[in-house]
């Protein structure tokens, strides 16, 4: 599974194999809101699409703004609880890596992923409430999609940590390894994760995806991942402009490879199922936890779905309210709590051991 070429000669050729694929361009959308069928065809073939210019230029710097704020107030080092500047870190949310030898020579850590950016940014909170990113969600997972999970993947420039060979979807394959889901999208899936770019994703600091592979479970039968030094040759780079769109299926094999370039990469994750798909499962949760460091079995009752969906109409609402001249979405599913989005709301969603991410849904 290897290739003999320079890292170089790889991230040119995959950057050619992801053109040809046949699987990016804009989001369109029928007359009843649904994504048109070569897209959805698309997807379902690949196990991944990329819509460009989904978010505008405005909107991104508003998204990118708010971000510099929240990585300023990372702990300055593994373990501590003041940021560079000596100000105290406000939420334990960040993951770090770094080793002894780096924080001996007084260097700081590094940060590769920020969970729950709904309740750091309320730029995160009206992206997630962004019509289009709700049309394609509705298109893939029925009007009644409900949530995933949220976080900011951050890899800096020429320190960006590697993210593992893996498939996340866990719950719906058969005892084969088979994937319950069918070749058109229907059946118990494991719902995809939507990488909005705040800045361009290149080869050599993307995630990449390797299509089709979304059918098969390498860990079922005693199977491995790949590790992450292996250049899979048939792997592409989900290559994305700022404001485009990278949606991939989270039983699709993908990672990334360390970031050694020039250019940072920063793409918020966003991601929604399908309702039937996750009332009634039983599974481990990797993703109700401050960072991704636990794990808890869990069965998903309807409380708990209908609970977490209520950041749907939030999200929708506090878009509303700061872009008034645009038709907001209107979601079709139902949720529990209040759809205004308000110091109230706020207060509900972030209260301390109950907040909304306390209910994430992997599946
Ligand atoms: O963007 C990345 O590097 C990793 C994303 C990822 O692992 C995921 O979407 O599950």
């Amino acid at each position: 599974m290897t290739t003999g070429e320079s890292f170089e000669e790889y991230c040119e050729d995959g950057r050619k194999r992801a053109l040809s694929l046949g699987n990016r361009g804009p989001a369109k959308f029928d007359a009843q809101g649904r994504l048109a069928q070569d897209i959805l065809d698309a997807y379902n073939a690949n196990g991944f699409y990329v819509f460009t210019g989904v978010v505008d230029t405005a909107e991104i710097a508003e998204l990118i703004g708010e971000f510099e704020g929240v990585l300023e107030n990372a702990p300055v080092n593994i373990g501590e609880e003041i940021d560079r500047q000596g100000e105290p870190v406000r939420y334990p949310y960040y993951t770090l890596s770094g080793d002894d030898e780096a924080k001996a020579r007084g260097e700081p850590s590094i940060v590769g992923l920020i969970s729950h950016p709904l309740m750091l940014m309320d730029s995160a909170l009206r992206l997630y409430g962004h019509p289009d990113l709700l049309r394609i969600a509705a298109s893939i997972h029925g009007d009644d999609f409900v949530p995933f999970h949220e976080s900011i993947f951050h890899k800096g420039a020429g320190e960006g940590p590697p993210t593992n060979w893996h498939q996340d979807g866990r719950t719906h394959w058969d005892e084969t390894g088979r994937a319950l889901e069918q070749p058109d999208g229907t059946g118990k899936r494991h719902g995809y994760n939507l990488s909005v770019a705040f800045c361009r994703c290149t080869p050599a600091n993307a995630l990449w995806v390797v299509p089709g592979s979304h059918r098969q479970w390498c860990l079922a039968n005693g199977g491995e991942f790949p590790p992450i030094r292996k250049r899979i040759p048939e792997a592409v780079p989900v290559l994305l402009e700022p404001g485009d769109c990278g949606m991939v299926n989270r039983s699709s094999l993908h990672g990334a490879y360390a970031n050694l370039s020039r250019d940072r990469r920063v793409t918020l994750l966003v991601g929604f199922h399908n309702r039937d798909s996750a009332i009634g499962t039983e599974t481990v949760n990797v993703h109700a936890f401050p960072i991704p460091n636990k794990k808890k079995h869990i069965r998903y009752d309807e409380e708990y779905v209908l609970r977490r969906a209520q950041m749907i109409p939030l999200a929708i609402d506090a878009r509303r309210q700061h872009f008034p001249d645009e038709v907001p979405y209107e979601y079709q599913g139902t949720w529990l709590g209040g759809a205004d989005w308000n110091e109230n709301a706020r207060a509900e969603i972030t209260r301390s051991g109950d907040e909304y991410w306390q209910r994430d849904i992997t599946l």
